[in-house]
């Protein structure tokens, strides 16, 4: 089958050639029937806002230039923008909150989770002004506990705590300045709720500063948090080799994926996989291989080595395999027709959380709790499932990656530290400075069936290590770009800059890899993009200089999801260049893109956004970018 308009992963082109024979639908066929799309849509000119609607402004001009209510394209677009980055700090924020509330549980003795790296656990304290010393790990653990939970019960007019402990002073003052700092993340959410219903804020300026606090809310209330408590709960990555894509079932074996965003479920499922292999065995498998999709899996493999299956756009063909016993998903970027596809195969998909339901699935209600309890009857119930397994349906493609991953900030200091013990990030900025490396790109976000799936990740990434620019990723990108066999050290010598490759070298041998190192750098989950914003924050304050001055960018070329969105604000709003591959339903709103992807948003916050839907084009104009910077710094 010619797949290459659908996907550049040899994988999934392989299961799409079995969909169609199987006769299951997947996202590219619907995709398909959804064309054309709805113009106003794209362009953000409808408003579902009340119940007079939906109104839709004429993109020409010729018609209705104002909603019934009076709110004219730009307003109409700000709004819609708005709505979307708060859904996506929500989704994010709400995740945080249940690590919070994993973090409580692992300070009472004896229950299912506990402190795996009490470093962390200092380092965090410390940062939250605590008095680290003397006390024990539990008593500090439930003081962290309390003021990420005061950050939620704050009903001052007092910024959040998280984000004056883990944001630059030089942010915040500016942010200050902007009237934009966030006080209580429930408070803001709700806020902006209540901002874009109708009657409310008619200044698309105002809106839009709106939207900027909810990208403050999404970093500091969700990205941070999660990854603090989450390193501290289950660990900071260190680099781990494993494999990609869905080469890495295995037909003799139990095969259980791990697929939505939280590790709460997942690191338990990695426990008790390991438990019952004797079961498996006793089943007629192997043993037990567990997968993931998605950011959970990007959780499990940062911490556990555990395999990528694939990425978000690829997750029904993991089941068109007919070789996955169990799915099990927690939250965020499941698709709906997941358990339509499983019921073509004997999959089973077991649905975990009460606000991620679907029919046709098997609802086990996780808790964190039962943590322990809904885990081994997940995967008992995932062993059992293998013996329903028809033999003759499977087909696992023979294709697969090596990789590394677990690139925290700690670890890449950690690397670095080896070639200079006392001042860790000075090899690294030396050679931004001499140039050897040009400067970095943090690569984000989604697939979207709007793209050749992985395509952009893969063609601007190796366009930009080309040209000697380091590559940092997460999300979904990161696993595009693991597939693409662009995490192992043989990629600096078969797609890096000379000069990039250099430096790659002397650092994987400094580091005891006897290796270059690869010339991306996988540092995990979407949340994680947390760990992006702090190296760059080191970055600044030991060059120091501001973040904005920086030569570096950020890019989400597939991004699909509003959380996407929400990081990208962030993004901008630390002063980063933020590129988008697709384009984003704002353009409808003359001012508001103008707003956006101009002047006014450089000159406020150091940062815009720029859209280019061309990979290659969209590489130079990041390479211009860095270089602008350089030529700035004077270096
Ligand atoms: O949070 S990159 S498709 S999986 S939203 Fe979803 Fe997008 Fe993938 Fe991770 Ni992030
Ligand atoms: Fe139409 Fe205004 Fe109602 Fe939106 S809020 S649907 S523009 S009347």
């Amino acid at each position: 089958m010619d797949y290459g308009k659908m996907t550049i992963d040899p994988a999934a082109g392989q299961l799409l050639g079995k969909a169609r024979k199987d006769q299951v639908e997947t996202v590219w066929d619907r995709f398909e029937a959804q064309q054309p799309q709805c113009g106003f849509g794209l362009l953000g000119l409808c408003c579902r806002h009340c119940n007079q609607g939906p109104c839709r402004i004429d993109p020409f001009g010729e018609g209705p230039k104002y909603g019934i209510c009076g709110a004219d394209a730009d307003l109409i677009v700000a709004r819609n923008l708005l709505r979307q980055v708060a859904a996506g700090a929500a989704a994010h924020v709400d995740h945080a909150y249940e690590a919070i509330e994993t973090l409580k549980i692992a300070t009472e003795e004896n229950g299912p989770y506990t402190v795996k790296d009490p470093d962390k656990l200092k380092a965090v304290a410390a940062k939250l002004d605590l008095e680290v010393a003397g006390k024990n790990n539990l008593d500090l653990a439930k003081e962290i506990v309390d003021i990420a939970f005061g950050d939620f019960g704050n009903h001052t007019g007092a910024p959040m705590k998280w984000l004056l402990a883990t944001a630059p002073q030089e942010r915040v003052e500016t942010w200050q300045k902007l009237g934009v700092l966030p006080r209580n993340p429930d408070r803001e959410i709700r806020e902006a709720l209540h901002q874009t219903t109708m009657g409310m804020d008619a200044d698309p300026v105002n809106l839009i500063l709106a939207t900027v606090k909810q990208g403050l809310v999404d970093a500091y209330a969700g990205l941070h948090l999660a990854t603090d408590l989450q390193d501290i709960l289950f660990g900071t990555p260190a680099p781990v080799a494993t494999e990609a894509n869905l080469g890495v079932l295995q037909e003799d074996y139990v095969n259980i994926i791990v697929h939505g965003h939280e590790p709460m479920l997942s690191e338990k499922i990695v426990e008790w996989s390991k438990k019952l292999e004797g079961e498996a065995q006793a089943a007629g498998a192997k043993g037990i291989q567990l997968a993931g999709i998605c950011c959970t899996g990007n959780e499990t493999l940062m911490r556990q080595g555990i395999p990528i299956a694939t990425n978000f756009l690829a997750q029904e063909l993991a089941i068109i395999t007919g070789a996955v016993d169990a799915m099990v998903v927690d939250v965020q970027c499941i698709m709906p027709s997941l358990a339509r596809v499983a019921a073509c195969y004997h999959t089973k998909i077991f649905t975990t959380m009460p606000i991620v339901k679907m029919p046709g699935a098997e609802h086990i209600d996780f808790s964190l709790a039962e943590a322990d309890k809904k885990a081994e009857e997940i995967v008992r119930k995932g062993v059992e499932n293998f013996r329903r397994r028809d033999k003759s349906r499977v087909h696992i493609p023979d294709v697969k990656t090596k990789m590394l991953g677990g690139f925290s900030v700690e670890a890449i200091v950690g690397a670095l530290a080896k070639l200079d013990g006392e001042n860790p990030l000075k090899p690294l900025v030396d050679n931004i400075i001499n140039g050897n490396i040009l400067g970095a790109v943090g690569t984000v976000g989604c697939n979207n069936a709007k793209v050749v799936h992985d395509s952009f990740h893969v063609t601007m990434v190796k366009e930009l290590i080309k040209h000697n620019v380091l590559v940092v990723t997460t999300g979904c990108s990161a696993q595009a770009l693991a597939k693409a066999g662009l995490m192992v050290p043989e990629a600096a010598d078969k797609y890096a800059g000379d000069t990039l490759r250099t430096v790659l070298t002397a650092v994987g041998n400094g580091a005891g890899l006897n290796a270059p190192l690869p010339p991306v750098l996988h540092m995990g989950s979407c949340v994680d993009n947390s760990r992006i914003g702090d190296l760059l924050s080191a970055l600044a304050s030991y060059l120091n200089v501001p973040i904005k001055a920086l030569p570096v960018a950020a890019s989400a070329p597939e991004h699909q999801h509003e959380k996407a969105l929400s990081i990208g604000t962030w993004a901008v709003s630390l002063g980063v260049l933020t590129h988008l591959g697709v384009i984003p339903q704002v353009l409808g709103g003359r001012k508001v893109t103008e707003i956006l992807t101009g002047d006014t948003a450089e000159s406020l916050l150091g940062g815009k956004f720029y859209v280019e839907t061309d990979p290659i084009k969209a590489a130079h104009g990041l390479i211009e970018h860095i270089q602008a910077k350089r030529h700035a710094l004077g270096i």
